[in-house]
């Protein structure tokens, strides 16, 4: 029973390519202040600062989404001095925001409850801004199941913790679910750039998102453990017999939120650690920073194709 108005714009938005909400109360407020970006439709003129961008990457760190700002600025050739870009949302420190071109970069800390509260003021900020055919990406890092540490996993299918492709969400007393489809297309075009990269393996697989690092990723290196060595090593194997190949904590909610949306969307982590082996990461910094660009590397190859740059 939405307002027969709202089903009509939603229509015309897809088909134009704008960036929609699905929220009909929105269209009826005054003003709208994106509170955890200190930005807002009084405030800024949303559509001059952002209706230009046709990719956002997201990723959980501030300063790595400050080094891919940098890094995407000598990617695509820009002019100025890459260490001058400017955090957006300077105003606010839950979350840091640079603007590279036609490129976003924004952080969005751990864990689903971080990740939605940045995808809600996102999306709206991009719907405000009228941009238009935007592609989104997350970034991240993960743990692989039976694979080289240093492999990158695009997301085939991001899976809650009993495998399943859904994301459950409590509103008002109740749960919902829904679906954690990305575009497969999308995810096929990202693994073409990541084997064209000869330095590290890139493949498709599922990820499981969790709601914690330690006993909810079956460690047994927590504070707290409830189970044994053979128990987490059998919810592995299940998990990789699930097609699940790396673990991380906010795949489904990206994943639910940008399908609801209409956003193409796709998932690209670096796996740090193989869990089979072990559940402490202790890689030394060095290889772990060069581990973390490698996601990078590979979207910025894509972005640079798409934009007829290579
Ligand atoms: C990957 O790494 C973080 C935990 O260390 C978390 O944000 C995630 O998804
Ligand atoms: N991030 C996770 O969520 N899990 C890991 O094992 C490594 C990084």
């Amino acid at each position: 029973n939405k307002p027969e108005a709202f089903e009509t714009e939603k229509i015309d938005d897809k088909e134009n390519g704008l960036v929609r909400v699905m929220n009909p109360h929105l269209a009826s407020m005054p003003e709208d202040f994106l509170y955890h970006f200190a930005l807002g439709t009084k405030t800024h003129d949303l559509q001059a600062m952002f209706g230009d961008v046709k990719f956002v990457c997201v990723g959980g760190s501030a300063n790595r989404m400050k080094a891919f700002g940098q890094f995407i600025h000598g990617e695509l050739g820009l002019n100025g001095d890459s260490s001058d870009i400017r955090d957006i949302c300077e105003g606010t420190d839950r979350y840091c925001m640079y603007k590279i071109g036609p490129v976003l970069s924004i952080s969005h800390g751990m864990g689903v409850p971080s990740i939605s509260i940045m995808l809600h003021e996102l999306i709206k900020l991009l719907h405000h801004a009228k941009c238009r055919d935007v592609i989104i990406i997350r970034m991240g890092t993960s743990g692989g199941i039976g694979l080289e540490p240093g492999t990158v996993v695009i997301t085939g299918t991001a899976v809650d913790s009993f495998f399943q492709p859904q994301f459950e969400q409590i509103i008002l007393g109740k749960v919902i679910t829904h679906s954690t489809e990305l575009d497969k297309d999308l995810a096929l075009l990202l693994l073409n750039c990541g084997q064209e990269i000869p330095d590290f393996q890139t493949i498709i697989g599922n990820t499981m998102c969790t709601h914690d690092f330690y006993e909810g990723q079956g460690r047994l290196d927590g504070a707290l453990c409830s189970f044994s060595n053979k128990e987490k090593q059998e919810y592995l194997k299940n998990a990789y017999e699930a097609g699940v190949r790396n673990i991380e904590m906010e795949s489904a909610v990206f994943a639910a939120m940008c399908h609801r949306c209409d956003l193409k969307a796709a998932v690209v982590c670096v796996t740090l650690l193989n869990r089979l082996d072990g559940d402490q990461i202790t890689t030394p910094h060095e290889v772990l920073v060069e581990y973390q660009m490698r996601p990078q590397k590979l979207v910025s190859r894509f972005m640079k194709q798409q934009l007829e740059l290579l």
